[in-house]
């Protein structure tokens, strides 16, 4: 086993009364991060803080009612062992209090997680643990604590929701999935589900792959994907289609210039933002939906494109060029969840202020339909021009640069 190095490791401890159910942490990505020192997983036997013969970590509730709960002293002792261990980084645990009473855990959260570089996670069994031992660690031990929940169902303990966040949290940790373009392909990573996937035999037990997979056409497999995603979307998860649970309050959006790490990411923040265009104007015919990686990466040398992130997460873009005195503004996006909060208009803006000398003008397109689009462009000063449509259903805005 290689000794996981201090200044790369994600940090992650475990405190529970059931260490051996933490066992298939050894297993399978999670273990291998261990291996190759990505991840510094240990895992404490809360009983080792007890001091009476039944190792006891329970008692009743003050004020009546059903069950135990769990003890504050144990609790205490547990944290401070956690916190007193060789601590190479000179960072603090987010303490991790898995719970149904808790905030969800999401891809969102997640991905927030694992830019932390220590975890700590207070498993809890019976109805719970004593609330003095959250105020205790925020207030003495100077910890952010939070109590996050899988979903609207009971457990018995914390444990299995410990299996749950640190796989979820591990693998997006760099380094721990080789092919970091798996990363932003799959479901809840842009606000859709996955399509379905089909492999050999092209024909099984009588039933054939969708024929459209068999064609080498990839334009059209890729609107049957998209159809296919929509429709799961809508029939299993109407919530994601309308999804305004995300929010960018108090989050910093830094915008910045695009590179080649960012074109996984930016292609499917694309796909994610023309869906709805599609939907808007009632057409899959949209050059932005049928970019492929290759096309967005090589826009990169012929437009100078822009990305925002929110917590690592890339949530917007946009790209310019500059067609004689006139400054073309292209591909504007916002993450759908993220829609509505004034990031379109700060991309525009910041589109706009990287104009060089000599600009008079600056356009754009956006769909015939896209009402929120053209309100947001024309509340920033744009007017619609008597242009024949630069694509099928699009219309041209434009601005006039005042210096
Ligand atoms: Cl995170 N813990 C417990 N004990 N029960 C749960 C849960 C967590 N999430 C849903 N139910």
């Amino acid at each position: 086993m290689t000794v996981p190095d201090p200044g790369r490791a994600m940090r992650l401890d475990v405190v529970s009364i059931f260490p051996d159910y933490l066992a298939p942490l050894d297993l399978s990505l999670i273990g291998k991060a261990r291996e190759d020192g990505l991840l510094d997983v240990r895992v404490h036997d809360l009983r080792d803080f007890t001091h009476d013969r039944h190792r006891t970590v329970d008692d009743t509730p003050y004020g009546g009612g059903a069950g135990m709960v769990m003890k504050p002293q144990p609790w205490s002792e547990a944290l401070d062992h956690v916190l007193a261990l060789d601590n190479p980084s000179g960072a603090r645990p987010h303490l991790i209090v898995p719970g149904p009473g808790g905030q969800p855990f999401t891809q969102a959260l997640a991905r927030e997680l694992a830019q932390e570089p220590w975890l700590a996670f207070a498993c809890g069994r019976y109805e719970g643990i004593d609330e003095r031992v959250y105020e205790h660690a925020r207030e003495e031990l100077g910890l952010e604590v939070s109590v996050v929940s899988l979903g609207d169902y009971v457990l018995n303990g914390g444990e299995v929701a410990v299996l749950a966040m640190v796989e979820a949290v591990g693998r997006l940790v760099p380094g721990v999935i080789g092919n970091a373009e798996s990363l932003v392909e799959e479901s809840h990573e842009d606000g859709l589900l996955e399509y379905p996937i089909y492999t050999k035999p092209r024909t099984w037990n009588g039933r054939d792959v969708p024929e459209v997979l068999l064609s080498g056409n990839h334009a059209a497999i890729a609107a049957w994907r998209l159809e296919q995603r929509l429709a799961r979307t809508a029939a299993r998860r109407p919530d994601l289609l309308h999804a305004s649970h995300a929010s960018l309050a108090g989050t910093a959006v830094e915008i910045a210039a695009a590179t080649p790490g960012d074109v996984p990411e930016l292609h499917v923040l694309m796909r994610a933002c023309w869906v709805q265009e599609a939907v808007a104007n009632d057409t899959l015919d949209i050059p932005a939906l049928r970019e492929s990686l290759d096309d967005v990466r090589a826009s990169l040398d012929t437009t100078q494109t822009w990305v925002a992130r929110s917590a690592g997460r890339l949530v917007g873009a946009v790209r310019t060029s500059r067609h004689d005195d006139d400054w073309f503004i292209g591909r504007l996006c916002v993450a759908p969840d993220l829609q509505g909060r004034g990031l379109g208009r700060r991309l525009l803006e910041h589109a706009e202020a990287t104009a060089p000398d000599g600009i008079r003008t600056f356009s754009l397109n956006t769909g015939a339909k896209s009402a929120d689009n053209l309100r947001m462009y024309k509340k920033a000063g744009y007017r619609l021009v008597d242009a024949p449509a630069p694509i099928p259903g699009a219309v041209t805005l434009v601005k006039r640069r005042h210096r």
